[in-house]
């Protein structure tokens, strides 16, 4: 008799209702619940099976972020330490100058990235910063990079100029569970993040959202987070999955540094990881903040669940990254190779071939 008899029934049924592409959209919460509730070794195969149908698996994006204007955001996110609200000690700078982001960009094209995140502590640009921010993401385009932008709310009118200068992708995080929403953040709802999801996936830009997992969240917390995403009309093309860094002055740091216990433990990160591969097969799903204090086996494990893009460097925004050599050195032991090919369902290329 196979154990595999009494689990979760994989979907119910309902596999008619997909989007253009062959993906569900209308994943219930209880199928990523029993995602979840999988035993590990079977969770992690189906991931895999799935990655595989889509994806290659011994390829790992690589990926740069520059922080462009950093700290004094008015916003008052619990996990941030660029909010006016954190006691980080990170200090406010003004937006970079066009060239010195270029420069930065073309150093991590050298370095081998293939994709620079340009990150604005802001709530939303202001008009008189779109020029600037124009022209970087034209520069960046020009080097052969992926772009992507996370600037805060946008307009319709920002977002159509963001598609116009050829912006690839824009990040803009769910960050957790719609009933979570208001824990973490109060200077803005759930809702408006929707909104502006909406306004990019309008203008044609690909759609970067994804979100934060050991915030002292719950698992239906966590099942939630995923559902949101996986039910949007559209999957992001892109899903990061971020484990909390916990800074020093910012609510979340300072709370799950007085309780310990509440760090989520690895191998319900590499089930979030899971379930959001499955959910969303075709999306790239990032391993993003907190590979610092990841052992390898952990970020080896979220490999074969299904991630396949890192941020490299040593820096992340205002945080610590893992660095170059330890990622060179993690490839080498896990035999994978940095992607070089385009990523499989950017919007620009799924126009190309018909999708
Ligand atoms: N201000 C913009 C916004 O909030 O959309 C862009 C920058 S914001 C720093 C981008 C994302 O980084 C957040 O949505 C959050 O998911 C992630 N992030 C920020 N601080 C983090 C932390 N301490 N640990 C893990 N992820 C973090
Ligand atoms: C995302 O989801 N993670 C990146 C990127 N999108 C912009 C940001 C991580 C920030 C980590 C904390 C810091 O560096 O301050
Ligand atoms: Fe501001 Fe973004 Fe940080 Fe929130 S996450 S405080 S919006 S920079």
């Amino acid at each position: 008799m196979t154990q595999t008899a009494t689990f979760p029934a994989r979907v119910s049924g309902a596999e008619t209702v997909t989007t253009g592409d062959g993906t569900r959209t209308d994943w219930t919460r209880a199928e990523i619940a029993a995602l979840f509730d999988l035993p590990f070794t079977e969770l992690l195969f189906r991931a895999a099976e799935v990655h595989r149908r889509h994806h290659r698996p011994d390829e790992v994006q690589l990926c740069t972020l520059l922080s462009i204007k950093t700290g004094g955001c008015p916003e008052d996110c619990g996990y941030c330490a660029q909010s006016v609200k954190a006691d980080s000690g990170v200090e406010a700078t003004k937006l970079m100058d066009v060239q010195a982001v270029l420069q930065s960009a073309a150093q991590a094209r050298d370095a081998g990235s293939k994709r620079f995140c340009m990150g604005a502590a802001w709530r939303n640009p202001k008009d008189r910063d779109m020029p600037a921010i124009i022209a970087m993401v034209k520069g960046v385009r020009e080097m052969g990079m992926e772009t992507c932008m996370t600037l805060g709310m946008l307009s319709e009118r920002q977002a159509a100029q963001l598609a116009e200068a050829g912006l690839h992708y824009y990040n803009h995080n769910i960050d957790t569970s719609p009933e979570r929403y208001g824990e973490i953040i109060t200077t803005r709802t759930f809702d408006e993040r929707i909104d502006t999801l909406a306004e990019v996936r309008k203008a044609g830009i690909n759609v970067c959202s994804g979100g934060i997992v050991g915030m002292g969240e719950t698992r239906s917390d966590r099942v939630g987070f995923i559902h949101a995403l996986a039910t949007l009309e559209r999957h992001p093309e892109s899903v990061p999955v971020n484990a909390l860094v916990p800074i020093k002055g910012t609510v979340l740091g300072d709370m799950l540094a007085d309780t310990p216990l509440a760090k989520i433990d690895d191998i319900e990160f590499v089930r979030t990881v899971a379930a959001a591969r499955i959910t969303m097969p075709r999306s790239m799903v990032r391993l993003s903040a907190g590979r610092e204090s990841m052992s390898e086996a952990t970020q080896a494990l979220c490999f074969v669940a299904g991630a396949n893009s890192i941020f490299t460097g040593d820096r992340l925004l205002t945080a610590a990254n893992a660095g170059d050599d330890a990622d060179a050195a993690l490839f080498a032991r896990l035999g994978l190779k940095p992607m070089e090919g385009e990523e499989p369902m950017r919007a620009d290329k799924a126009a190309a071939c018909g999708r």
